[in-house]
């Protein structure tokens, strides 16, 4: 506890005249609150929005936020009859100097989105005075009782950014500044160990570290032990780790793996910057190889994480490839791979199987094939908004709901329902017969894929026990369906938030008069689709362009470019 003395006098003065009026929240939980964020002022005109995924800048700016957000934290455990919540430090594909901050609900899920507007207002609150009133508000609100029934809990992960520490302490003091609440140093993690391990806790479970490592190991050898013959000679995996946290971790999973042989490169200890020239976001939207890859990998299976490790793509460099260009297999395709399994698992187990509920989440962004394989697949499919947030709510629809974002972001959900349907009829089979193979396979998928969000290293696990089951080369995988030719681009202008779009951020509202220009460049092309969105990532518009050859993509793409480069100005 602060005692009042050691408070500045203005905010002393403005303490009593508060305290007067409160009820939920005591005098020396403000006074905490007031002296604490003294140590961190907002800077001056930075406005700063929750966005697709957390509060998102250079990390220059970010202490106030972070330190904001852990208070935020302390207060969702508090509701939440003190389960533990996650905070983690990164800013995932944005370069180097970029730092963020998102919050892990105890489900292991993303921050319940009823509690962003919140996260809004504390993060910009002006003064200390502003952000106690906010917070008091919010209190009485929420009926939040503080210091009572016991402090919350936040577990804190970084990834390895230069700036991760520092705002890690931030978060720290943050959290702590709410009365009887604690703190839990993580370390250095990726985000979906953070979210598994936050999610595992909640539920009584082991939940180190180590005990996730443990899960993926016994989860990846059990499908390994299950594949009836195995076709295909296990070659090599060269893996592109961002370098960041994700080739790091790998490293460690690979010691404890015997049926696995990945080469790891770009792990940040050779000089390579984060992000820069390498990982998923810039293999997905350059479709180039990553540094460190080379004419020396043709026909090379290859994967590549990004900086946090919850995206993961796969590529190959063809033999006719010129220059750098790489043929990409990214979420979707994973996705695919995956709907493809669980069917196939399904349909061993029979009539019963078949009323299983498999259904698909995608967003705009999704190749045009890809949705059309899944539902010639039989299929239902979805679309969500940008954001895994949304696309995990949809997939929870369903008794097994596969989510993927094209750049590789997403998991596998399986119904509580259908999974104790599942394991009840592990005990009905006979053990090694064909039904009771395919149930234990997908038990032990369910185990393997990370419930709580999309995790490259559980990803890259069962993309390849599905194909050595297959007996498949990435090639051969690559032939399930051809994608339509697409590009993205990014345009920097003054004032992204000039953009609206639909629901479905397909059409957009504004600026006026642009959505039925991108129409009109639409049509002059053959298979044209083409979309414009603010990006809630990074400060730029989004463009998004598919056609019938990669000149046209490319042609449309540039074209809606210049559309709102001329609608919006440019920066
Ligand atoms: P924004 O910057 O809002 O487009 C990007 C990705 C999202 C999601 C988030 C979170 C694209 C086009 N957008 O969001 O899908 O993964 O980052 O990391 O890839
Ligand atoms: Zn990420």
């Amino acid at each position: 506890m602060l005692p009042l003395c050691s408070l500045p006098k203005k905010a002393s003065s403005f303490l009593h005249s508060l305290s007067l009026s409160l009820s939920a929240m005591e005098e020396t939980q403000i006074a905490s609150i007031l002296k604490s964020s003294e140590l961190y002022p907002i800077p001056q005109s930075v406005k700063l929005s929750y966005g697709t995924a957390g509060f998102r800048a250079d990390a220059s700016l970010l202490e106030s936020t972070v330190y904001r957000v852990g208070i935020l934290s302390s207060l969702r455990s508090l509701k939440l009859k003190s389960s533990t919540v996650g905070l983690m430090i990164t800013a995932s594909h944005n370069k180097v100097s970029d730092n963020g901050v998102k919050v892990s609900d105890p489900s292991g899920g993303m921050l319940s989105q009823e509690w962003e507007p919140f996260a809004d207002q504390i993060a910009n609150a002006s003064s200390p005075r502003e952000l106690v009133s906010l917070i008091k508000d919010f209190v009485e609100k929420e009926e939040i009782v503080i210091g009572e029934k016991g402090g919350g809990e936040v577990w804190l992960g970084r990834d390895t950014r230069p700036s991760g520490e520092r705002l890690l302490r931030a978060a720290e003091i943050g959290v702590r500044s709410v009365l009887g609440s604690v703190a839990v140093d993580v370390g250095v993690l990726t985000t979906p160990q953070l979210h598994w391990m936050v999610r595992a806790k909640n539920k009584g479970l082991n939940a180190t570290e180590s005990d996730y490592f443990e899960n993926l190991v016994t989860s990846f050898k059990c499908l390994i032990d299950l594949i009836p013959i195995n076709k295909l000679e296990i070659s090599t995996l060269v893996l592109d780790g961002a370098n960041g946290v994700g080739g790091q971790k790998m490293e460690v999973l690979r010691g404890y793996l015997s049926n696995l042989d990945v080469e790891i490169r770009n792990t940040g200890r050779d000089g390579g910057v984060l992000n820069e020239g390498v990982g998923a976001d810039f293999v997905q939207k350059e479709k180039v190889v990553p540094l460190g890859f080379g004419s020396e990998d043709v026909g090379m299976r290859c994967a590549s994480f990004d900086g946090d490790a919850d995206r993961l793509v796969y590529f190959y460099i063809p033999s006719e490839s010129c220059g750098d260009k790489v043929e990409l297999l990214d979420g979707d395709k994973i996705l695919s791979l995956f709907a493809l399994f669980i069917k196939e698992q399904l349909n061993i187990i029979g009539d019963e199987g078949k009323q299983c509920r498999l259904g698909v989440v995608q967003t705009a962004y999704a190749n045009g094939a890809s949705t059309d394989y899944v539902k010639e697949m039989g299929l239902e499919v979805v679309f969500a908004k940008t954001g895994v947030k949304h696309l995990h709510e949809r997939a929870e629809e369903f008794d097994v709901g596969i989510y993927f974002e094209a750049n590789g972001h997403g998991t596998i959900l399986f119904s509580e329902s259908f999974l104790s349907w599942l394991v009840g009829k592990q005990k009905d089979y006979s053990e090694g017969s064909d039904k009771h193979n395919a149930v234990s396979r997908l038990v032990a998928v369910s185990n393997l894929i990370n419930q709580a969000v999309g995790d490259a290293l559980s990803g890259l696990l069962l993309v390849e026990v599905i194909l050595q089951h297959m007996g498949w080369s990435v090639q051969k995988w690559n032939e399930l369906y051809k994608d339509l030719p697409s590009r993205q681009v990014k345009v920097e202008v003054p004032d992204r938030t000039a953009v609206v779009t639909t629901s479905e951020e397909t059409e957009a509202l504004k600026p006026l008069g642009i959505q039925d220009a991108i129409n009109a460049e639409i049509k002059k092309y053959q298979h044209g689709r083409a979309f414009i969105r603010p990006s809630g990532t990074e400060d730029v518009v989004r463009v998004y362009a598919e056609a019938s050859t990669q000149e046209d993509a490319d042609s449309l793409a540039n074209s809606v470019a210049q559309l709102v480069k001329s609608f919006l100005g440019s920066s």
